[in-house]
């Protein structure tokens, strides 16, 4: 006779689920999308003692980090990145001046069990669907499980965050919810949903040089700054992705002290 039953298991799930959404209702910072600079940026706020929640809409973090370029699952990541590497216990090969290759699932696997280990929560299966805006400023998400999205008229909850960080790649979506409302007039990149053409050199500087606060409360990092400011596209190279999610923490950081 076994020491627990079956319903042991389903109690076991259901409570542990549901104490991790209960404690998510309330954080420091949401962050929308576990691609790799959701992931580096959830990492370093959350080490640094930060309350820190990832949504997720897919089954799996990662983002785009697993089908590396064309299916072919390795990453190629820039000199500047390593001390990034480092830190998450990456390992690389040093391929050409300044490259190195990374394996893609150790990549999105790495980021993501630093992140978690450092005290971030993550919700997958979990999207956004809207944002929650009081007073001029964002200061939560509306969210819906990815499966009813689309499926049946089923109405979302809300979490709360002092900020939200759109980490969300090519989409932008959170950013989009916001400027299909009007709310971000200035943003014209966006609203034409423009990024600029291949250029890896550009891209992997912009989108560090480039996260931003677009609208009170709302930051961007990772490909959703190229999305948003019209910078150009990189391709496979995914040392910017990491270098932006630490910089946007590190500015999150001192303006949530
Ligand atoms: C919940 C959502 C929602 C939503 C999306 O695409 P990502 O990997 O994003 P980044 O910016 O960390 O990395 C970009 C990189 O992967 C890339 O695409 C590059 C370098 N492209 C260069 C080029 O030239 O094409 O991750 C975003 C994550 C994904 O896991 C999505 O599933 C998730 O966000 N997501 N999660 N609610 N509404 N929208």
């Amino acid at each position: 006779m076994s020491e627990f039953t079956d319903i042991d298991i389903s109690r076991a799930i259901i409570n542990g689920y549901h104490l991790r959404l209960d404690d998510a209702l309330e954080s420091d910072v949401l962050i929308v999308g576990a691609g790799p600079s959701g992931m580096t940026a959830a990492y370093y706020l959350a080490k640094a003692g930060r309350k820190v929640v990832v949504l997720e809409k897919r089954l799996s973090p990662g983002g785009g980090v697993w089908g590396g370029a064309m299916g072919m699952n390795v990453v190629v990541v820039q000199d500047a990145a390593l001390p990034v590497l480092e830190e998450f216990d990456i390992r690389r090969q040093a391929v050409a001046s300044s490259l190195h290759v990374v394996d893609a699932a150790e990549l999105a696997c790495g980021l993501t069990a630093k992140a978690l280990r450092a005290g971030a929560v993550l919700l997958n299966l979990t999207s956004l669907e809207d944002l929650s805006v009081h007073a001029g400023r964002v200061d939560g998400v509306v969210i819906n499980r990815t499966t009813l999205l689309g499926a049946l008229p089923v109405d979302p909850i809300t979490l709360r965050s002092k900020a939200v960080l759109d980490a969300t790649g090519h989409d932008a979506s959170a950013v989009e919810k916001l400027s299909r409302r009007g709310l971000l007039r200035n943003l014209t990149a966006l609203e034409r949903h423009r990024e600029g053409p291949m250029d890896a050199g550009s891209g992997e500087a912009f989108v560090v040089d480039h996260v931003a606060e677009v609208f009170p409360g709302l930051w961007v990092t990772g490909m959703s700054v190229c999305a948003v400011f019209g910078g150009p596209r990189m391709g496979p190279i995914f040392g910017g992705m990491i270098l932006s999610g630490r910089r946007v923490a590190e500015v999150l950081l001192r303006q949530l002290k």
